[in-house]
């Protein structure tokens, strides 16, 4: 069985398809089956590389749904993906949900809890060989908020999420079918946002490729740009979050999940086009 981990010359852009009612910024748009499928055919056609379909809002406070609800939300959609040809991610944190996904051919299962939540999870990506995101997080959506508590943001995520990596492993999940990602707003305020995004070196440095998802998260609201401090509302963070990929992307990680994929899919050129011509080499620790 192969390990199926996409990889490309430049980084990639996973566009985010929300089936749900609640998510913080698409959510209610796309809840029927007929909507979602054409805003992911929409996203592809704008340069996704993947679209990651998920069924739970992962919004603070929200509420689990039942897996029933969040398998209905999800399946039919990408089932129609996949056989559009489209190459699909899951953003479930449950086993179940994973695995119908898998059957109708999603390559990507993309889990914000890194096998906390489900512990058969991981033992289904092992299984299966599909790609893993493992998302650093503290405790359930609900009441993550209050675990947001750090007296060196960089040096615990990157050694909580090295942990969470010994997990994975231990349940027979390999090295190369692994992306990390720091989980941006997940038990972070937003100064230790913007922490995680200056320091994704020492992100890299774990040697497995890095995800990035800052797309029109509340940080990006209230840039701590002093006097001129922007106060966006979600709707007006698509160009500050195009800027995070773009330097992202030049960091040399692997992929960035973003709403507004027609923008980013330049920007992530434009940062290659930045990364090709450096004089040094561009080799990336994960790709050897
Ligand atoms: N953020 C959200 C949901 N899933 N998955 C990964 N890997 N990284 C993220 O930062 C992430 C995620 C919440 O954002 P949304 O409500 O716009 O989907």
């Amino acid at each position: 069985m192969a390990d199926a981990l996409p990889v490309r010359d430049r980084c990639l852009v996973l566009g985010i398809l929300n089936v749900t009612p609640d998510s913080f910024s698409d959510g209610g748009r796309h809840r029927r089956r007929a909507d979602a499928v054409r805003y992911g055919l929409r996203m592809w056609a704008e340069g996704a590389d993947l679209v990651d379909v998920g069924g739970e809002s992962t919004r603070p406070g929200a509420a689990r749904v039942e897996p029933e609800e969040e398998l209905a939300r999800v399946v039919g959609v990408v089932e129609d993906l996949v056989a559009a040809g489209v190459p699909v991610s899951i953003d479930t944190s449950r086993r179940v949900v994973a695995e119908a996904a898998i059957a109708c051919g999603a390559v990507l299962v993309n889990d914000v809890t890194g096998g906390r939540a489900d512990p058969q999870l991981p033992r289904l990506v092992a299984e299966t060989g599909v790609g893993y995101v493992v998302m650093h997080s503290r405790g359930p959506s609900a009441d993550m908020q209050r675990r947001a508590h750090y007296s060196d943001v960089v040096g615990e995520v990157v050694d909580e999420l090295g942990r969470r990596l010994d997990s994975v492993h231990a349940s027979g999940v390999r090295p190369g079918q692994v992306v990390v990602d720091p989980g941006l707003g997940f038990a972070k305020q937003a100064r230790h946002n913007w922490e995680l995004l200056a320091r994704l070196d020492r992100l890299t440095a774990l040697g497995r490729p890095v995800l990035v998802g800052a797309s029109r998260k509340s940080f990006l609201g209230g840039t701590p740009l002093g006097p001129d401090a922007l106060a966006l509302d979600v709707s007006e963070r698509d160009t500050a979050s195009v800027a995070v990929a773009a330097v992202a992307a030049a960091a040399g990680i692997w992929g960035v999940r973003v709403h507004d994929v027609r923008h980013t899919a330049q920007a992530v050129q434009v940062a290659a086009a930045i990364r090709g011509a450096r004089p040094e080499p561009r080799s990336v620790p994960w790709a050897s």
